[in-house]
């Protein structure tokens, strides 16, 4: 069997032959969650707080046509300036190496590159889920699915309330992915640390959730684990405060008629405008916090007891 097709960079190759903690990292919150430069900074920020904690960054991205883990300083700027970068998914992340194309990978495709490159702990914000109004268009993320498929454990702050989250729950119940929220018994709601849904299952440690991760593997379960982290008190935007511009960014999206991979786009970029920008701390905020416990659980899976 040939390699798999991905480069790693020295400093993950370095870390995969040691067995030290890696984290991996996303790269479509770069290109189509944050504007320019916040999304530069917050990338650099999120790398050096999983350094802080002893961990090495992977950040994964498809660039002219390659698939990395772990990207140089000047291609992270590259891929934060770029303009027209593809968004990929499980669908089409071959289809834009062949083609030596750029691509940004979603939570989906960032989850299967983790997986060939060995990585078994992912940092995002949010995940995709069920949009409002699936019942008519049939939106539902590929993220799901993954989550149901690739055993990486993603840590995010729950699924933003532009999503039907009580959907979003049953779909990741009936595909048999665990949900576990951190520390408390509600579901969070990324900028919001409730949702007013009770998760299915919570824990309080990260060396417990790196055991799950371990059992689930010996008991020849497929899938990874969705954790939900709670944004920080202190950068939260409580849930009734937003609820009047998801309302308008959706209403938004169905007159404009906004399909397909650029309705989340869309809705991030027409929150942020509808907040005045504050949505963009919060953001930046738990992400750095996934980071942190996304390192942390990886420190616990390269401890022998895990
Ligand atoms: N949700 C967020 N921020 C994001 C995304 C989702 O709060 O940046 C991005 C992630 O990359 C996620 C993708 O995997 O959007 C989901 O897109 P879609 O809904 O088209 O599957
Ligand atoms: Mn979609």
């Amino acid at each position: 069997m040939s390699a798999a097709p991905i480069t790693l960079s020295p400093e993950v190759a370095a870390a995969r032959a040691q067995a030290r903690p890696i984290v991996a990292l996303e790269s479509t919150i770069i290109t189509h969650g944050m504007p320019y430069p916040r999304n530069l900074e917050t990338a650099q920020a999120v790398e050096a707080a999983v350094r802080q904690a002893g961990a090495v960054p992977a950040t994964i991205a498809v660039l002219d046509g390659q698939l990395h883990a772990g990207l140089s300083e000047g291609q992270l700027q590259g891929l934060a300036q770029a303009k027209g970068v593809a968004k990929l998914s499980r669908a089409d992340m071959a289809a834009c190496m062949v083609t030596g194309g750029t691509g940004a990978t979603t939570v989906a495709a960032t989850m299967i590159g983790a997986h060939l490159a060995g990585i078994e702990v992912f940092a995002t914000g949010g995940i995709g889920g069920v949009h409002q109004g699936a019942e008519l268009s049939f939106d539902i993320s590929a993220d799901l699915q993954e989550l149901a498929q690739t055993p990486v454990t993603v840590v995010c702050a729950g699924a933003k309330a532009i999503l039907d989250l009580p959907k979003t729950l049953e779909v990741l119940e009936t595909l048999g992915v665990p949900t576990i929220a951190y520390g408390q018994d509600d579901f969070p709601a990324f900028w919001s640390r409730r949702s007013g849904l009770r998760a299915p299952l919570r824990m309080d440690r990260a060396a417990q959730i790196a055991a799950a991760h371990r059992l689930r593997a010996q008991m020849g379960l497929r899938g990874g684990q969705l954790v939900a982290n709670p944004v920080p008190e202190a950068s939260e935007i409580p849930a009734p405060e937003l609820a009047q511009a998801i309302a308008i960014a959706n209403a938004d999206a169905q007159a404009k008629g906004i399909q397909g991979k650029a309705v989340t786009p869309f809705l991030l970029a027409r929150i942020l405008d509808l907040t005045g920008g504050r949505s963009l701390e919060t953001n930046i905020a738990l992400v750095l916090n996934n980071a942190r416990l996304a390192a942390e659980i990886a420190h616990a899976l390269a401890s022998p007891s895990a």
